[in-house]
């Protein structure tokens, strides 16, 4: 069991609780039929076929999907989805080009918790998500406020590779984040480590909570755990909190969800890519910047970030690199005049 913790990794114990049942027999064949659906339309004795299942399985698949909010019409080539519903496991899990299982319950007290309940029963390649949290956590067991209509979502892997380089997936996290929001018109940046800020006050726009628990040279699994104020009005949220809805009104949660994780998959591909890529989007960067670490405060200017995802700060007495902590930017002293 390794400790490791920076850049926003929170390293656990062992997880002793009994983890629970889930992904039944009934949801995983009407999670087969989604993604059968979102190929182009299928009869039901396609779907039947092909899913080795009677075709009155199928109708009432499809009736429990319509019941969801897809809008199914039965044509003589088959069943074609016209209306995809705005969030949920299988309106994400439908059309979604990922090696990821959904898993999705309106409310949680947090996905990343549920994501380790999953590891302990030796899940992987799972995504969590929930409409609301009762129970969100950020880093140090804060509190994350995570009323319905945010995307609070969970990714458990299990990457064959050490811990010191789980930053990484912190890091392309928020890169993903940031490109999809970007994708909608809005502006964003990455605050070292773990915050995604936005909007002309730079305020908080989501969050990430990396959790992992492995070996000195391998991990048993990571959760990276994603929290992106998407569809809230920013006065239920903490002060310096910023949201889609109040940045660019309401937004369509299954396709911001989908590109998050489609662009995060991308970087998992080409993990090199990860820290120029962070480096472009970093506000940080070049920034004023007050650092609180466990053992002090250091004020300085930030200029770059080093593997595995140590800040660089330049201070009056020399050179500071910093693997943990908050930091806060500062006001620049030519932006004062
Ligand atoms: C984080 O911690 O920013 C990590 C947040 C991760 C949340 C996701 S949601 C899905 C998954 N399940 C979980 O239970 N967690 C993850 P940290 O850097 O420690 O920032 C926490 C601080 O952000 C709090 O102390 C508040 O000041 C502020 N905060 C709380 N809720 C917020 C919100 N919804 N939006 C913006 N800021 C918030």
């Amino acid at each position: 069991m390794v400790s490791v913790d920076a850049w926003g990794l929170s390293v656990v114990g062992p997880n002793s609780q009994k983890a629970l049942q889930v992904g039944s027999d009934m949801g995983a064949t009407r999670r087969a039929i989604v993604e059968l659906l979102a190929t182009g339309p299928k009869s039901g004795p396609e779907i039947a076929d092909e899913l080795a299942i009677s075709r009155n399985a199928v109708w009432k698949h499809i009736t429990a999907l319509r019941d969801q909010g897809f809008e199914i019409e039965g044509r003589p080539d088959g069943y074609h989805v016209t209306e995809v519903p705005e969030f949920g496991g299988d309106a994400v899990a439908f059309g979604l080009d990922t090696p990821y299982t959904i898993q999705y319950e309106p409310t949680l007290a947090s996905t990343n918790h549920r994501a380790r309940e999953l590891a302990a029963d030796g899940m992987t390649d799972v995504v969590v998500l929930a409409d609301q949290q009762t129970g969100g956590r950020g880093r140090l067991d804060r509190t994350w406020a995570s009323p319905t209509g945010g995307i609070w979502l969970s990714i458990l892997i299990s990457p064959d590779r050490p811990p010191a380089d789980m930053s990484l997936f912190t890091f392309a996290a928020a890169i993903a984040i940031v490109d999809t929001v970007a994708e909608h018109g809005v502006t964003a940046g990455i605050k070292w480590p773990n915050d995604v800020l936005a909007g002309p006050e730079e305020h908080k726009l989501a969050g990430i909570l990396t959790e992992l628990e492995g070996e000195a040279d391998r991990v048993s699994w990571v959760i990276i755990g994603i929290g992106l104020n998407a569809n809230i009005d920013p006065e239920v949220l903490p002060a310096e909190s910023t949201s889609l809805q109040s940045l660019i009104g309401t937004v369509n949660r299954r396709s911001v969800t989908q590109a998050v994780l489609h662009r995060f998959e991308e970087l998992r591909a080409a993990p090199e890519q990860i820290l120029p890529a962070w480096r472009k989007r970093a506000y940080t960067l070049g920034r004023e910047v007050r650092v609180d670490t466990y053992a002090e405060t250091i004020y300085g200017r930030a200029v770059d970030i080093e593997p595995p995802g140590a800040l660089i700060i330049e201070t009056e007495t020399g050179t500071r690199r910093v693997t943990t902590g908050d930091c806060q930017h500062l006001r620049a002293i030519q932006d004062e005049n």
